[in-house]
């Protein structure tokens, strides 16, 4: 079984690693920058959860700079997007000739619209919905600081493939330790990490704190209504999802079980990079008013952090 993995960052490389330990196919892992040169020369260092070194003749590497490696091209049974949200799109555009009629595509990125950008290029039978909850982060270019264990979600979609044609891919990810999941339900399935992701982050970055300091009391609430603002938009869309109160203790849940963390969008705004507020806060405003659903909390945090952004310019 041939994998592609475009837009290997943290978690990108993670699973390059773990899979070209355990897989029997060619592995193509596409990356960019010092931590995609670093691969390329070293392979990819896995520490935390599990001590791992992989080299790099178990992997090819292709450099964003330089361009895709094409010699996989029409081979790749499964494309793995795990690229930052801005950068999905590109990611699309590029892996078109990797694909053949029945390769599987799954989107790893945080926020919304990436399944449908990835059913009008690739089509809708070739499109699983995921999520994933592992906590990584780079300490250097090359090593990876595996923080918590978590779990990789994988759906169906609408009308998209179901679990017969997603089960090469999780006993690949199982034999990986990588806690793969079937989930029935693709598109609340996305809709739940969009509702934690809109509730911490941009209040997380904007103070500046670990996750855990959102447990004290009125930024909880804070936090809870941002997400009860998400989820009111998700219901409009016949999203089907739990009550407020259970999307409340979940929030609480992972607040406490990643407490020790600096979000996505902390970490992305202390290294002057773009965050990925267009496809969590804003497309939730954005969404909103095409229901007429007002949605003051994130309309503000988006404001703010899009102004964080541009004095970064
Ligand atoms: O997904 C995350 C992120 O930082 O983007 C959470 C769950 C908030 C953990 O930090």
């Amino acid at each position: 079984m041939n994998v592609a993995i475009l837009g290997a960052g943290s978690i990108g490389s993670l699973i390059a690693a773990k899979i070209s330990n355990h897989g029997d196919g060619n592995l193509l892992v596409h990356a960019r920058g010092e931590h995609g040169s670093v691969i390329a020369l070293n392979g990819i260092k896995i520490q935390g959860e599990e001590e791992l070194s992989v080299s790099n003749d178990r992997m090819i590497v292709s450099l964003d700079e330089v361009g895709l490696y094409q010699g996989l091209d029409g081979k790749i049974d499964y494309l793995l997007i795990t690229s930052k949200a801005n950068d999905v799109e590109r990611m699309i555009n590029k892996s078109k000739d990797l694909l053949h009629a029945d390769s599987k595509v799954l989107c790893l990125s945080n926020g919304l619209g990436h399944v449908e950008k990835c059913i009008e290029f690739f089509g809708p039978q070739r499109v699983f919905s995921a999520s994933i909850s592992h906590g990584a982060w780079r300490p250097e270019p090359g090593i990876i600081e595996w923080a918590g264990k978590g779990v990789i979600s994988i759906g169906k979609f609408s009308d998209g493939p179901g679990l017969n044609e997603a089960e090469e891919l999780i006993q690949l990810l199982s034999n990986c330790n990588l806690n793969p999941q079937w989930v029935e339900d693709g598109k609340s399935l996305i809709w739940s990490k969009v509702l934690i992701n809109i509730a911490i982050n941009p209040i997380a970055a904007l103070i500046g704190c670990k996750n855990g300091n959102l447990l004290q009391t009125e930024l909880f609430e804070l936090c809870s209504s941002v997400m009860v603002e998400g989820a009111n938009v998700a219901r409009q869309e016949g999203v089907k999802l739990p009550t407020n109160e259970e999307l409340i203790s979940k929030l609480f849940q992972v607040i406490e079980a990643t407490s020790n963390n600096y979000c996505s969008m902390l970490q992305d705004i202390k290294k002057g990079r773009d965050t990925e507020i267009k496809f969590l806060n804003l497309a939730i405003v954005q969404r909103g008013e095409r229901y007429g659903l007002s949605t003051p909390k994130n309309h503000l945090l988006s404001e703010l952090i899009k102004s964080i952004n541009l004095s970064n310019v």
